[in-house]
């Protein structure tokens, strides 16, 4: 199929060593060329070679930019089409110069993922490709991006398709059974859907079992820093963000605002939330702060209770402790270096020694036991096996419970010695699902908006 040749900066705009433009479809080389001055013509140049030249006006014959121009025609080219790439220097005036003379020509600006969209529409990659591409691209740790490498390498569509296979398979059984129910006894039949079912199913679970873990890898664990003010929760964001983003002052108040960061800890992604200290105040500004604090604690999947070795338990803080006793939360006794007035054993009996880190934040003292604990609780050793298949992304993870759903309703369909023929449907219906995760069978609006999440460019 053909489409519209379009172009768009596939860097990220402002001033780097260089930017590129790159340009896609039918036209690319006859439409380059026109606004192209070099040895060669590019619509008489080989596949995959590089041009030195300029970007002129054709109008003034005034030189815009150097320019180094790749050529890589269809279907050998990220999008299966031919590929332009116009290598300009940095700098943000230059790149829209030559967009500019671009678009005066047969090329329209891509939309925002157009170009992985068309590697799709031709064919090249499948969707859950596709969305790996988009994933590679807003991957925020290392761990993040070879899981998405992988998927974008097509394991997570090779696991699917084996799937596909076995339900394709045992449609293909209860067909036969339909048309010559002579030929089987229905009983074998219900058998052999129970059993393929049941396969599909239990593959089905394992890959629904990496899928919070792949959720972790891409958005970070959400992890709220709370206690009392003063005790130095922002000390602690600063320290495990190696950068003094927060403000630290010896003033209890001193955050006012939920303050976000970034981090990663042994390659697992946090997102770190330095919360205003949780208090009753007069102050305005202060109690909004609280507020917010109080929110970043329930969405957290994480808990950083942070109390100080130096004081006794303060009434609040003995309420926080029944309230957020059950989920996931790491206590920290911090100024381990200031003398101890904390009973300690009050905290062990509600949270167990386990998840009580003592450390100081001022001398860098215990910030390995700490991140040591964060990973610990989070990944105990499975995440490192590189061979499994990450589950991360929403859509594919709603559609695999989906599937699991018809799956059961097939099996106990079939317990229960209901008609075959109706079996056939949830089967059926699985084995669509499934061909959602990969692209087959989607409609226009879904892969519209799938690829509408994408960046410019790509
Ligand atoms: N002695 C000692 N002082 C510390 C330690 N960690 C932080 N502090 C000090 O404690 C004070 C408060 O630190 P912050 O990090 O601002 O505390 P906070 O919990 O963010 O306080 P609010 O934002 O007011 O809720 C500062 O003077 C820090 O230098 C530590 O381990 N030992
Ligand atoms: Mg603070």
């Amino acid at each position: 199929m053909m489409y519209e040749t379009i172009a768009a900066v596939s860097t990220p705009l402002g001033e780097g060593g260089i930017s590129i433009i790159r340009v896609s479809g039918e036209g690319a080389l006859v439409e380059v060329e026109r606004i192209f001055r070099s040895k060669t013509k590019l619509t008489e140049a080989d596949s995959h070679t590089i041009h030195y030249g300029h970007i002129v006006d054709p109008d003034s014959g005034e030189k815009v930019e150097e320019v180094l121009v790749t050529v890589m025609k269809g279907p050998r080219s990220f999008t299966a089409e031919d590929v332009v790439e116009i290598n300009a220097h940095g700098g943000v005036i230059s790149v829209r110069k030559v967009m500019d003379l671009l678009l005066q020509q047969q090329i329209r600006v891509a939309e925002p993922g157009e170009f992985t969209k068309r590697a799709f529409l031709n064919g090249r990659i499948d969707l859950s490709q596709a969305e790996a591409v988009m994933d590679l691209i807003r991957s925020k740790s290392d761990r993040a991006f070879s899981v998405a490498m992988k998927q974008a390498d097509g394991q997570l569509s090779t696991r699917i398709k084996q799937l596909r296979h076995i339900l394709i398979e045992t449609l293909a059984h209860i067909e036969v059974n339909i048309d010559y129910p002579e030929h089987d006894v229905e009983e074998l039949t219900s058998r052999f859907i129970q059993e393929r079912c049941g396969q599909v199913i239990s593959e089905i679970e394992k890959l629904l079992k990496t899928a919070s873990e792949g959720k972790i890898l891409r958005e970070g664990i959400v992890t709220a820093i709370i206690g009392r003010p003063n005790v130095g929760k922002s000390s602690l964001l600063n320290a495990l963000a190696q950068d003094n983003k927060a403000i630290v002052t010896d003033i209890p108040g001193t955050t006012r605002d939920v303050i976000e960061e970034f981090v990663t800890i042994n390659g697992i992604p946090l997102r770190l939330l330095d919360t205003a200290g949780i208090r009753e105040t007069s102050d305005v500004v202060e109690r909004i702060g609280v507020e917010r604090s109080r929110s970043a604690l329930q969405e957290a999947d994480l808990i950083l209770f942070v109390v100080n070795h130096n004081e006794p338990l303060h009434p609040d803080e003995r309420e926080w402790m029944q309230q957020i006793v059950g989920r996931q939360v790491i206590v920290i006794v911090n100024k381990m270096d200031l003398p101890k007035r904390l009973e300690e054993d009050e905290l062990k009996a509600v949270f167990g020694g386990g998840s009580i880190v003592t450390m100081s934040v001022k001398e860098q003292e215990g910030i390995d036991s700490l991140e040591k604990s964060i990973s610990n609780l989070f990944f105990s050793g499975g995440i490192e096996s590189n061979d499994m298949t990450y589950v991360s992304n929403v859509r594919h993870i709603s559609l695999l419970k989906k599937t699991l759903q018809s799956l059961h309703d097939a099996v106990e369909a079939s317990e229960q010695g209901i008609p075959i023929d109706m079996i056939q449907i949830d089967v059926r219906t699985a084995w669509e699902l499934l061909g959602e995760i990969i692209g087959d069978a989607v409609g226009d609006s879904l892969i519209d908006q799938i690829f509408s999440q994408f960046c410019l460019g790509k």
